[in-house]
């Protein structure tokens, strides 16, 4: 069967533990790609939901397989952990099975721009009106962002979950654009300040690669509604990967005649140009 061969690959948000990720499809795309970096960015384990008891079906323990497998063979594996599995952030600059833990990353494409790699969930405390967020300086930006960390392990230390201000609001539908667009807005900011050239990131299951200001904004998406991934061409250009169109080309063009079944799922995927749904999970 095909593989499609990649500079870079992108994935966050598999959560992986969850009932309802769509390990069929992970697995699948994971099998027929090639890269020679894959970019784990965030929220790729589920730790969360350890508590109500640990989801780990044999097909989460193949896709943790490929990965290794891919590592071994020179693929540079970077995970950038998240919110919900923020237990791998006390391993930064750890290498377990060929596998780098990193905080965040900068990533340098074939045409030599300088992208952020970070899961995105520190924005969450410092989305609002964009109006206020262009003319906050960046000391008081620094700040938010620190309070925003801090809240959150206090609120861990207490014994209280994650707190996620996107999590709150994606669950009020008229809110959601309006959201969307201020957490790209908080994105960019950063990447202006740093001087970089985009970021890559994940946290809020809202794949899309913009242009904004002369900067590029750059989202993952997510394994559990929309199947989605982010690829590098040997350009150095982005790419989406809606996975669900993609495997479903690949068995078409497929030369073996019995192509690995890509099992259906219920779950409705998500246009891009379809309104934004209430989401369960940030
Ligand atoms: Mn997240």
């Amino acid at each position: 069967m095909t593989t499609l061969r990649y500079k870079s690959l992108f994935i966050s948000d598999t959560h992986l533990g969850l009932r309802a990720s769509r390990t069929e499809y992970l697995l699948d795309f994971l099998k027929h790609t090639d890269s020679d970096n894959l970019y784990l960015v965030g929220d790729i384990l589920d730790f969360w939901k350890m508590r109500s008891g640990w989801y780990w079906p044999n097909i989460n323990n193949e896709i943790v397989h490929q990965i290794i497998a891919k590592a071994k063979r020179g693929t540079r594996v970077v995970y950038v952990p998240g919110n919900h599995d923020e237990v791998m952030r006390d391993y930064f600059n750890f290498h377990i099975s060929g596998i780098e833990i990193q905080k965040e990353v900068i990533h340098t494409t074939a045409d030599n721009k300088r992208f952020l790699i970070l899961h995105g969930d520190e924005f969450d405390g410092v989305v609002m009106n964009n109006k206020w967020l262009a003319h906050l300086g960046s000391d008081a930006y620094d700040l938010l962002l620190w309070l925003n960390r801090w809240f959150n392990i206090a609120r861990r230390r207490l014994g209280f979950g994650y707190w996620s201000l996107s999590a709150y609001l994606k669950n009020q539908v008229k809110e959601a654009v309006k959201y969307i667009g201020n957490y790209e807005e908080a994105v960019i900011h950063t990447v202006r300040e740093r001087n970089l050239d985009g970021v890559i990131c994940g946290h809020i299951h809202h794949a899309v690669i913009n242009e904004m200001d002369g900067l590029t904004y750059a989202n993952c998406g997510d394994w559990v509604e929309s199947c989605t991934a982010l690829a590098e061409t040997p350009d150095g250009s982005l790419k989406l990967i809606r996975w669900v169109d993609e495997s479903m080309q690949l068995l078409e063009t497929a030369a073996s005649p019995t192509p690995t079944p890509v099992v259906p799922d219920p779950t409705p995927v998500v246009a891009k140009n379809e309104p934004i749904k209430a989401r369960k999970v940030a």
